[in-house]
């Protein structure tokens, strides 16, 4: 496979409802698609980084120059045996693994489409035909409308609700939704809100029976999160810490955690993704696909990945309609009444692409060659 092209294109959707975190309130996304071309087909792919540098160090100002700069020229004009070489082609760079990642992730589904094969089949996944969803639910002016919402998400049938939590929105609002719900599969995610002195705190959480809580500590500490892990029933789950198999490894090794987030732009695109989860597996440790507020092409992404056999548990993947009133997918991603997105078999990422929409909505285009 030869890349003759790769055109990097920035759009701007507004969120049907602001999402916020323990690091801030996003409106409105910027999302950098990547388009690599060879002959006639094109394969896509979604940078996954946020509009600030709070969630990691990356964001829509770092991950254009670094596609264009130095991910794009490395593997154009080349002969490229699989979309397996792609990764190591920009290793030599330091972190930017969602800029890598987006474009890794263009190359996997042009590949799979070069070969008319779905990309769930492309990357050795189908252990399951339907994904098991979850959502996450942002932090809320006030719980009556946290407590409202989860309840519009269960009746559309998600089976998991992650809520975030943050110092003064954690304890007391977990405590009311366990009163009102007792029976539903809750979790928290902190998003790095905490440190090791609120280990008494987060220890309250146990009373609850959460099915995990998620990256209550630093975005680059994992072994805090042992020492807290040892001190807390509920079982940890890692999310920013895990960058690569490494560290997924490092983290099991350490009793760092007992589930891992995997997020394909966090660790670099497929390859390290599935790296992850083979680790993750090998150690029996389940693990569950993060999301990033993707639009499309990244959620159609997310559904391919959360096909292989260790992502046990529902993930923060679920329809497009929860974030935009018009998706560059088409059909949108829909979810069924059981809250599972079923899988389809059409060639790459599955759905078709809504050209005129992405046109309409860009803000930014440049065409890289070799
Ligand atoms: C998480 N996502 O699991 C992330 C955090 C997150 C769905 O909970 C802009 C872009 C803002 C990406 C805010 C979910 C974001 C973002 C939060 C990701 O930790
Ligand atoms: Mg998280």
């Amino acid at each position: 496979m030869r890349i003759d092209r790769i055109i990097l294109r920035q759009i701007r959707m507004p969120l049907v409802h602001f999402f916020e975190t323990s690091f801030g309130r996003t409106t409105s996304r910027d999302i950098l698609l990547v388009e690599a071309v060879s002959g006639g087909v094109s394969g896509w792919g979604e940078v996954t980084a946020g509009e600030n540098p709070f969630y990691n160090e990356e964001w829509t100002g770092s991950i254009w120059p670094i596609v264009r700069d130095y991910c794009a020229p490395r593997v154009l004009g080349r002969e490229l045996e699989s979309a397996e070489a792609v990764s190591p082609l920009t290793a030599h760079l330091r972190g930017h693994l969602m800029a890598r990642g987006g474009m890794e992730a263009a190359v996997w589904d042009l590949e799979a489409r070069l070969l008319g094969k779905p990309l769930w089949q492309h990357i050795g996944g189908g252990a399951r035909k339907e994904i098991p969803c979850g959502v996450s639910i942002g932090i809320q002016d006030s719980a009556p409308e946290l407590l409202d919402k989860i309840e519009r998400e269960l009746a559309a049938g998600y089976q998991r609700i992650k809520m975030k939590i943050k110092p003064g929105w954690d304890v007391d609002v977990v405590r009311q939704v366990r009163e009102r719900f007792p029976r539903i599969k809750l979790m928290a995610d902190a998003n790095s809100a905490y440190t090791l002195a609120d280990a008494d705190r987060l220890k309250q959480l146990d009373e609850f029976y959460l099915m995990m809580i998620e990256q209550p500590l630093a975005h680059d500490e994992i072994i805090d999160h042992a020492a807290l892990q040892a001190r807390i029933q509920t079982p940890i789950c890692l999310d920013e810490c895990i960058r690569s198999a490494h560290h997924a490894g490092q983290a099991i090794r350490l009793r760092a955690c007992g589930i891992i987030n995997i997020k394909l732009g966090r660790v670099g695109g497929f390859r390290e993704a599935r790296r992850v989860h083979d680790v993750a597996q090998a150690a029996g440790v389940p693990a569950w696909c993060g999301g990033m507020l993707e639009a499309g092409i990244g959620r159609a992404h997310n559904i391919a990945l959360s096909t292989l056999p260790n992502f046990t548990l529902p993930g923060d993947v679920s329809a497009s309609r929860r974030y935009w009133s018009r998706d560059i997918v088409s059909p949108p991603v829909e979810t069924t009444s059981r809250g599972t997105i079923l899988v389809r078999d059409q060639p790459g990422f599955g759905y078709e692409l809504d050209l005129d929409f992405i046109r309409s909505i860009t803000v930014r285009e440049e065409t890289v060659t070799a």
